[in-house]
């Protein structure tokens, strides 16, 4: 199943000339060393070269008198001469970097993969599988690489029961009833497409946590999943849940300041580096959403961190703990308060915890400014946590290329140390040296064929990845790269669908929340538009606590005479997002509330402006379901209906959010629709008696 394969697909060179040129360049395999990662280097490279270039492959032990072979291993493994050939290459690579060079040796010439370890290597044999994926010349080769962020790891969101939260791609791949003595072979590939794109990490279970993974029962299961991932370069990590001393413990308190409560977590941590010497560490959500933390007991973020941080010290492990809180006491602004809560914190983790933050201050909305907290924080860890699952854009039914919008935000200016302060710099640690750096996704991938329900969603899984590995990649790089792995190396496919791809991006937030618009889901489940919603227990859960529609207009005043939640960001930032007028046409509504006959710049009254929008995104809709047409020849039958299906359900779906969102406005805009905006025959009613009970969630 070619979805099943992801962008690993390995297909035949067609081009005569140019598969001539890679059969005559690589003759055979030299791999160095025999750990497992070398092994499965050795596996891949087999693998796809005798696909790619038809061909059968001599493995050799020295190169003899041979030519054109293919070396690989790490630096201790290399042969003087080959030492000889890299005289200054090592010291530009860190340990995770590797070294692709054309190399003569004894009048011989060999393409040498090589890095500080193996998986450095494994990560080299890839990047260079890539560039005969994407039909590019192997002559001279010469290319370095490392990665910018340490800590490159995927979350899932996945229950022990399979059920996976915000997963719209079927089941948990994690079988943990047959764990740990069935592996299913899709682990291997799990693996070998994390590597492929260097994710080094797997945080298996659900932020929302079950104290029953760090039984012993479990942790037999994890081992045996760390055991599968290790030659990949991949480390296992868990969700602690903080009240797991009371749970499993036997213990009447999980107060961070209880001696037997740091014993308890102290002798956990021995027991998992027991089985596996390798774990990663743990990932806590701690006092938000009803999950229990130290302010249960009276302490704070940093108290609950810093205890599982010298629980985990001895053993090398890390804590990333998250900084999506918002509590139900203070209603005036949740965008504010994981910054108000954790900014005065800064400092005083241990150096071995990272604050992991999402993008925005919400919540993965189809778009937010970035979060006020990157640039706030420069004497703190902070990990960027994006959501590749589409919990709020349309589940894996839309077709949206995240890489897009992972780019916006890490190309945000802070201006914490002035002009040019990106996201990506605060994450990358340069812009403060901060020693520990991490990037974590929100897995799409479930039990599906294709692993994401949607071909085309499996981009954002290996776009996360490319970023992760270097945060100031660009997101048309990333759509070619995949283009080309994933499906085919024409050009008139390959402009046409970046093209698409990247637009897709801004067709989401057309549709459904244009300038600003936020949080405006149906609730619960989050399918479909429910901007009408009132009636939740929390303030803060309901779609008009964000869109402040009323017959004076619509916006969140988040300005200085509002919430004032434009203080958080530097002056310069806070003085564009607070006047109406340089606020950037995509946040007008996320910080001010403005009437519905306010002129924007480009002459049109909100109301039109906001209508539309609306539309756009559904005719943008409708021109990626014409390119796709087009784009038959170029894709198999069966990934082919799977967009084109999806495409069709996502127009409907655009439609549906056009309708009833112009139709809730309109009772308080109470101003006629601009000509070019096509007209629903359903009235509001319809639209608000909508409900999908068993839409996914968890
Ligand atoms: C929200 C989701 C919820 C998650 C929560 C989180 O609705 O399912 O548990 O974020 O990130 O987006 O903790």
């Amino acid at each position: 199943n070619k979805g099943y394969n992801l962008w690993l697909q390995y297909e035949t060179v067609n081009n005569v000339a140019l598969k001539k040129h890679y059969q005559n360049r690589i003759q055979g395999l030299m791999p160095l060393g025999d750990s497992q990662t070398i092994q499965y280097a050795y596996k891949e490279l087999e693998l796809a070269l005798s696909a790619m270039l038809d061909k059968a492959f001599i493995s050799v032990d020295n190169t003899k008198n041979l030519n054109n072979l293919v070396v690989f291993g790490s630096k201790s493994n290399l042969t003087k001469e080959f030492l000889k050939a890299l005289p200054n290459e090592f010291h530009k690579i860190n340990d995770e970097g590797f070294i692709i060079k054309a190399v003569s040796v004894k009048g011989k010439n060999h393409i040498l993969i090589t890095g500080k370890t193996d998986v450095g290597v494994l990560y080299g044999v890839f990047r260079f599988l890539r560039v005969i994926q994407m039909h590019r010349s192997i002559e001279n080769l010469s290319m370095i690489d490392s990665p910018a962020i340490q800590v490159r790891t995927l979350n899932h969101w996945d229950n022990l029961d399979r059920t996976v939260e915000r997963g719209y791609a079927g089941s948990s791949i994690w079988d943990w009833h047959r764990l740990p003595d069935y592996i299913d072979s899709r682990y291997i590939d799990y693996a070998r497409a994390n590597a492929s794109v260097g994710i080094n990490g797997t945080v298996l279970t659900n932020v929302n946590a079950n104290a029953l993974i760090l039984t012993d029962q479990y942790l037999e299961k994890v081992e045996a999943l760390s055991n599968v991932f290790r030659p990949f370069g991949i480390k296992v990590y868990l969700t602690a849940r903080f009240s797991a001393p009371i749970e499993i413990g036997g213990l009447e308190t999980a107060d961070p300041y209880n001696e037997d409560v740091k014993n308890w977590w102290a002798n956990k941590a021995k027991a998992i580096y027991e089985r596996i010497p390798d774990f990663g560490g743990f990932l806590v959500k701690a006092n938000s959403e009803g999950q229990p933390g130290p302010q249960n007991y009276n302490r704070n973020h940093v108290d609950g961190a810093n205890m599982l941080a010298n629980a985990l010290k001895p053993f090398g492990g890390i804590v990333m703990w998250r900084a999506f809180v918002y509590s139900e006491h203070d209603v005036t602004d949740r965008a504010k308060q994981a910054y108000s809560e954790f900014v005065p914190y800064d400092g005083q983790f241990k150096d071995n915890v990272l604050v992991q933050v999402k993008n925005g201050a919400i919540d993965f909305q189809p778009r937010e400014p970035f979060h006020p907290m990157f640039g706030a924080m420069p004497k703190t860890p902070l990990m960027m946590e994006f959501q590749i699952t589409q919990e709020y854009l349309g589940f894996s039914t839309h077709t949206v290329f995240l890489p897009k919008l992972y780019e916006e935000v890490l190309q945000s200016d802070t201006y914490a140390q002035g002009k040019g302060s990106t996201v990506a710099k605060v994450i990358d640690g340069s812009l403060s040296d901060v020693k520990l750096t991490g990037m974590a996704g929100v897995s799409n991938i479930g039990s599906d064929i294709n692993w994401t329900g949607n071909v085309f969603l499996q981009a954002n899984w290996y776009g996360f990845g490319r970023l992760a590995w270097n945060p100031n990649t660009s997101s048309k790089t990333i759509a070619d790269e995949w283009l080309r792995l994933t499906f085919s190396n024409n050009n008139n496919f390959v402009d046409a669908l970046t093209t698409m791809l990247i637009e897709s991006r801004e067709a989401v937030v057309n549709y459904m929340t244009p300038l600003g618009l936020h949080h405006i889901m149906g609730t619960g489940h989050h399918y479909g538009p429910g901007p009408w919603v009132s009636n939740l227990s929390r303030p803060e859960w309901n779609p008009v606590y964000y869109h402040k529609a009323d017959e004076h207009g619509i916006g969140f005043n988040r300005t200085h005479s509002g919430s004032n939640a434009v203080e958080q960001y530097e002056p310069k930032v806070a003085n564009m997002f607070n006047d109406v007028n340089s606020c950037p046409g995509e946040f007008l509504l996320w910080f001010h509330h403005v009437p519905w006959d306010y002129k924007l710049k480009n002459g049109e009254t909100l109301w039109n402006g906001i209508a539309l929008k609306y539309q756009e995104g559904v005719n943008q809709v409708k021109n990626m379901i014409s390119i796709w047409d087009k784009m038959k020849p170029y894709v198999d039958e069966e990934r082919f209906n799977n967009v084109k299906m999806l495409l069709s359900i996502q127009f409907k779906e655009a439609k549906w959010w056009r309708d009833a969102c112009l139709l809730y406005f309109q009772q308080f805009s109470k101003m006629p629709l601009p000509k070019t905006v096509d007209k629903t025959e359903q009235n509001l009613d319809y639209f608000m008696s909508l409900e999908f009970p068993f839409a996914p969630k968890d």
